[in-house]
């Protein structure tokens, strides 16, 4: 029970020429990563790149969002004995 096996939700990395999203851990281990912090809205391929403010109606606002994503160890236990975080991605759409 002292491994750990660390996993972000929405996010992955590069590890020996794999991209993954987990990974496990010895006690005496720890390891650094790239990696960005995933968006609040994924939107469809067709429309991504649509600039939407040349398309907001008259008066309308752009929406500020908030999307929080798990990280926690995959190891039950561990989870619910309270190792799990929260990763916040801040968007703003519109
Ligand atoms: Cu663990």
């Amino acid at each position: 029970m002292v491994w750990h096996n660390f996993h972000p939700h929405a996010q992955r990395w590069t590890f020996a020429d794999a991209t993954v999203d987990v990974r496990s851990l010895s006690p005496a281990e720890s390891f650094v990563v790239e990696t960005l912090a995933p968006p609040v809205i994924k939107l469809p391929h067709a429309i991504e790149k649509t600039p939407r403010a040349a398309h907001r109606p008259h008066g309308a606002k752009p929406y500020k969002l908030r999307g929080d994503f798990l990280v926690h160890c995959h190891i039950e236990p561990h989870m619910a004995g309270g190792l799990a975080g929260v990763v916040r991605s801040h968007q703003t759409y519109g």
